[in-house]
């Protein structure tokens, strides 16, 4: 059978993480281009335990080896596997100035120099709601992605439990909106934000601690333009972040955004979550920017699954952890999801880990 194939198969066997032959090919390109596991991760767009499980099936058929378990090197039989396979290194062709997003965070250096300062404070990520902030330029970066689609001016904005990202602290500060509402599970960033939003005399926006797994009540139900989130990656969080966003939407024509990535859930989950928004609630998918949202690594990276089942003892040093932007819109007739979540696979499954 095809070495590639037969990767792709034992591996998905051994972590349940869906695969296919071109997933495994990719990983080959990475360690082309990367001697960094997590570097490798980012460029191959899997799952942690996907690229874990098929880099230490690399070691073990010889293609690969690790210099004391700090760097993943190709071996003579590697090299001589990608070059019979006709794989070439990883490219990246996009646009350095605004960090292939489309939008340079640099635009409106005020804003942006504003921000950064007010985002030096924030608290620390923790771990028990998986968080993980994105760098100030990415939230830069997504409000005046927002504003440019015509879906920050003149309108009633949530920002729904992701706010160690201070995206609504960044929506509030562009002071183009008509009001924003800013909810989270963590009392300490909605304390942060309120008390900005005193001292700089944004009277439009105000933040309070919700957690997402209870229903929302009718004040919350279609009473917003747009809604802000980033979820963890199960069905589970799904629902309660993305689906309850929707719930919150006037009407047909609204718009939600929120961050979904390629380290913590696999193409094939990217189906089913595409195919809810579709079928299931009647939005419409108008946007997809791969890799637009650039997290900073985590204190607790070594207490993670991913530290765990890594082929490598060194952490990461780098940004390797990314998520692409969604930007989906409610059509006629789209559904309120608004239902009740356990806690059971809230923020963690088979296929993600760095929780
Ligand atoms: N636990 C690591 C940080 C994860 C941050 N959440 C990213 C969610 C992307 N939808």
């Amino acid at each position: 059978m095809d070495l590639l194939k037969e990767v792709a198969t034992s591996v998905q066997e051994e972590t349940k993480v869906r695969l296919h032959r071109r997933n495994v090919e990719r990983v080959l390109s990475a360690l082309l281009t990367v001697n960094d596991f997590w570097k490798v991760i980012d460029l191959s767009d899997l799952p942690v335990p996907a690229v874990a499980g098929i880099v230490k099936k690399f070691i073990k058929e010889g293609i690969i080896f690790t210099d004391d378990r700090e760097n993943i090197l190709l071996t003579q039989k590697g090299y001589d596997l990608v070059s019979d396979l006709g794989i070439s290194p990883v490219v990246d062709l996009s646009c350095q100035s605004c960090e292939g997003r489309g939008y340079p965070f640099h635009i409106d250096k005020e804003f942006y120099r504003t921000f950064v300062e007010l985002a030096k404070e924030r608290p620390t990520p923790i771990r028990d709601y998986d968080q993980g902030a994105v760098t100030p330029e990415t939230t830069v970066s997504r409000v005046l992605f927002i504003e440019s689609r015509g879906d920050l001016a003149g309108k009633d904005i949530i920002v729904m439990g992701a706010e160690d990202d201070l995206t609504g602290l960044a929506v509030a500060l562009r002071r183009k909106a008509k009001s924003v509402l800013v909810i989270d599970i963590d009392e300490r960033l909605i304390e942060y934000d309120n008390r900005i939003f005193k001292d700089l005399g944004i009277e439009n926006a105000r933040a309070m601690v919700w957690d997402l797994r209870k229903p929302y009540g009718e004040d919350m139900l279609g009473k917003f333009d747009v809604f802000i989130t980033d979820p963890p990656e199960t069905f589970a969080a799904f629902r309660a972040f993305i689906g309850r966003g929707i719930a919150t939407l006037k009407e047909e024509g609204c718009s939600g955004y929120f961050g979904l990535t390629l380290r913590d859930s696999s193409i094939f989950r990217w189906k089913e979550f595409q195919e809810i928004l579709i079928n299931e609630y009647g939005t419409v998918i108008t946007d997809i920017v791969q890799d637009f949202n650039h997290y900073m690594n985590w204190e607790y990276h070594d207490e993670t699954r991913a530290a765990e089942i890594a082929p490598v003892k060194r952490g990461p040093r780098d940004i390797w952890y990314r998520s692409a932007w969604y930007r989906i819109e409610t059509l006629p007739g789209f559904k309120r999801w608004n239902e009740p979540i356990s806690d059971e696979v809230f923020y963690l499954d088979e296929e993600g880990s760095t929780t």
